[in-house]
């Protein structure tokens, strides 16, 4: 009897050792044993000098010592002594060795870049990591790591990394209620926890460790849509606990303000950025928090933008508003990340309002502010241009922000792989200097020589057990972290990495599941907003397709007829020459590219123009009929990746399985949603047959305008 129990408590233990192993929540750092021939080529190396130094150093040699073992089923052997040891990591390791161009390359490294190179000599083969910082030496250590969960050769490396970017950061929108701006992974993991920090750190510490995995550096815990009350002492002391827990692992904390704060908080009669008191006011807030935070990076700034408070609401500039608290920061380093993100009503295309409302203050901002501006001029969409402001404006640091979370492109239910997307922003020619003028380049400072870069991505995590809702969501937060070390990178290379760490290196699955991850972003394209398409979906819940809507009274640039300007005549947003002329914004030649329709990309065309739904493309198809292919196509590439998942069954372990095939099942459904709604409500303009070699609809179109969307559902 008491043996039954025993075995029965042990089976238990099996089981939930499994679970949490595969319920998504050690992410990519799973550490699970390699193949044997893996293992057996990384075990000669667990004879290891660490050098001894900071906390950082600490959990670096710690996170070697867990993923080795793991990885290996060998324990590492730290020994005080280098001479024996197959694996060297450290500083000032290479004295050891005197390697002659390691000197020279750790030059290359900068402050957080490392070397890891493989010697040998006397037939003894040795790895050397080294770097010049702490942070060098953590990032150096997990490219190790990763090296190994990818199972990668080791003995003839020659690796010389650095960062691209100087600040590398996630943005929570994150409320102190607990609740997540447009998040939908569950509550916040930071505010609102009726838990205690203790009981919490296993949490935060995975964080942190997944975080200094692929490079991030920096983190803003609060929302854009900032509440005041976050400079009040009670929170400025639990950022304070929160960047000590981050702190080893080379991890800034950043807060979003609330231009108002004064006003608000501070009980001032004003928040005038150019009146003395308030300024002093700031002053005074800045030195409380860097009394708690001594390394704390700096204010985050959504200002006159929906509603926000900013300077304009006291004849201010963006640039008076964001110099005064860049001043009162200066002192201690840190830095203001002032969003573009502002449109008004009145304006006749909300694409160009950045543009106009930036461009004329090139030059009136201070050194450590960086203007943060999204990916493309209208916010999100599953396709835009990239914002005409990158390049634009020589004298001041851009920042790009992309959107991890999937407010447009089906939340955490729908797979979107979004490192595509992320890399054709990364990689367009803006020409403004000459060709190659990437936006990669524009932002990572070399282009006009900046002191500062950065690159933000609003975040996807939230309390739930795999952090991301949907756990390919996993791969988004992973590849942002990897493109903002290295924008160079291949978004197919970076997914093989994630699947191998995150699943398994079975070859079927890698390729198959590689294949379902490379084709997701046109998918969706497809689906929801093909050929320049853009903002059709519900206006308050940002998910479902709704392009019919009509408020009365709302603001017209929320509502999707703003954008498509479907009608008998034709659809599409005129932002050529004879339109809003939105194309000016950009070089030539993409000016002239872009306000031609012949020349202008198809996957952007009515994002420029507005056709007649019978204009000829080059495809030889009438303009209906083209975009009928494209919603129909995106249907099928989804069907194609669910039929792709299901033939994995057994590749897994179930529990993930199962989780992201009904997923799918969900994704194809509401694909066929997107695609009915769109084709069938465009449909009554254009008065035109859907190609008869496609399926019927399955839906009717007045059943789809009053379906009642529950956003209880999706959170
Ligand atoms: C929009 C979101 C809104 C954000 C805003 C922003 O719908 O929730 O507050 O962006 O970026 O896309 O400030």
């Amino acid at each position: 009897m008491y043996v039954r129990k025993y075995i029965l408590l042990l089976g238990l233990m099996v089981i939930s050792v499994k679970v949490s192993a595969e319920s998504g929540e050690a992410l990519w750092m799973r550490y699970l044993k390699l193949p044997s021939d893996l293992q057996s080529l990384y075990i000669p190396y667990a004879q290891v000098y660490f050098e001894e130094g900071s906390s950082t150093i600490e959990v670096a040699k710690q996170e070697l010592a867990q993923a080795f073992v793991g990885l290996t089923g060998v324990d590492i052997k730290f020994q005080k002594k280098p001479f024996k040891c197959s694996l060297l990591i450290g500083k000032n390791v290479n004295q050891f060795w005197n390697i002659p161009d390691i000197e020279k390359n750790l030059k290359k490294c900068a402050n957080e870049g490392f070397v890891i190179r493989s010697v040998k000599r006397n037939g003894v083969r040795r790895i050397i990591v080294t770097a010049n910082t702490d942070a060098g030496i953590l990032y150096g250590t997990f490219a190790l790591i990763r090296l190994m969960q990818t199972g990668c050769p080791l003995d003839s490396l020659n690796i010389i990394e650095r960062p691209k970017y100087k600040f590398r950061l996630l943005n929570h929108w994150d409320n102190l209620d607990g609740t997540v701006e447009r998040g939908y992974a569950g509550r916040s993991i930071w505010w609102n926890r009726k838990e205690t920090l203790d009981a919490l750190k296993h949490q935060y510490l995975t964080y942190a460790r997944a975080n200094a995995s692929i490079g991030i550096n920096g983190t803003v815990l609060n929302n854009v849509n900032a509440n005041p009350k976050v400079l009040d002492q009670e929170y400025i002391e639990k950022f304070a606990r929160f960047a000590d827990l981050l702190r080893p692992y080379n991890i800034k904390v950043f807060m979003s303000i609330n231009f108002s704060s004064p006003v608000i908080i501070g009980g001032l009669p004003s928040s005038d950025p150019l009146r003395e008191d308030v300024q002093q006011w700031w002053n005074q807030k800045v030195k409380e928090i860097y009394e708690a935070i001594p390394d704390f990076g700096g204010f985050l700034v959504k200002a006159n933008s929906e509603g926000q408070p900013g300077p304009q609401d006291y004849g201010r500039s963006h640039a008076d508003g964001a110099n005064m608290l860049a001043r009162a920061l200066e002192p201690y380093g840190g830095i203001v990340m002032w969003r573009a993100f502002v449109y008004s009503p009145s304006g006749d295309d909300r694409a160009k309002q950045a543009y106009d409302e930036f461009v004329p203050l090139d030059g009136q901002f201070r050194d450590n502010v960086i203007i943060q501006v999204k990916n493309g001029p209208i916010d999100f969409q599953p396709r835009e241009p990239f914002s005409p402001l990158f390049g634009a404006m020589e004298k001041t640091p851009l920042m790009i922000e992309f959107q991890i979370t999937q407010e447009y492109l089906g939340f955490s239910d729908h797979l979107v792989y979004l490192a595509p997307l992320q890399k054709e922003c990364l990689d367009s020619d803006t020409y403004v200097k000459n060709e190659g003028s990437t936006v990669a380049i524009v932002t990572n400072g070399t282009l006009f020589k900046h002191q500062y870069s950065a690159i933000a991505g609003v975040a996807n995590i939230g309390r739930d057990i795999n952090w991301t809702g949907h756990h390919f969501a996993q791969a988004n937060w992973y590849a942002f972290g990897r493109l903002a070390w290295n924008h160079n990178l291949k978004p197919e290379d970076i997914a093989r990495e994630w699947i191998k760490m995150t699943f398994t290196h079975d070859s079927v699955f890698v390729e198959s599941v590689l294949d379902i991850m490379m084709r997701s972003r046109e998918a969706v394209v497809n689906y929801m907003t093909p050929m320049g398409l853009h903002h059709l979906m519900g206006w308050d819940h940002h998910y479902g397709p709704a392009p019919w809507t009509d408020i009365e009274g709302a603001r017209p640039d929320w509502l999707p007829r703003y954008y498509h300007n479907a009608s008998e005549e034709g659809i599409g947003f005129n932002r050529s020459k004879s339109g809003s002329n939105a194309v000016s914004q950009y070089a030539e030649p993409l000016c002239s590219m872009f306000n031609n329709p012949k020349t202008c990309p198809q996957n952007l065309l009515l994002w420029f123009h507005h056709l007649p739904w019978d204009y000829r493309l080059s495809s030889g198809l009438t303009l209906w009929q083209e975009l009928c292919y494209h919603y129909y196509r995106g249907v099928d590439e989804v069907k194609l990746m669910q039929k792709k998942w299901d033939r994995l069954r057994g590749r897994i372990d179930d529990e993930r399985f199962e989780h992201v095939q009904h997923k799918l099942k969900v994704q194809v459904r509401e694909a066929k949603w997107w695609r009915d709604a769109c084709v069938l409500y465009f449909q009554t303009f254009s008065k035109m047959p859907i190609p008869y070699e496609l399926e019927r609809p399955e839906h009717d179109l007045d059943e789809l305008m009053n379906l009642k969307f529950d956003m209880k559902n999706h959170n």
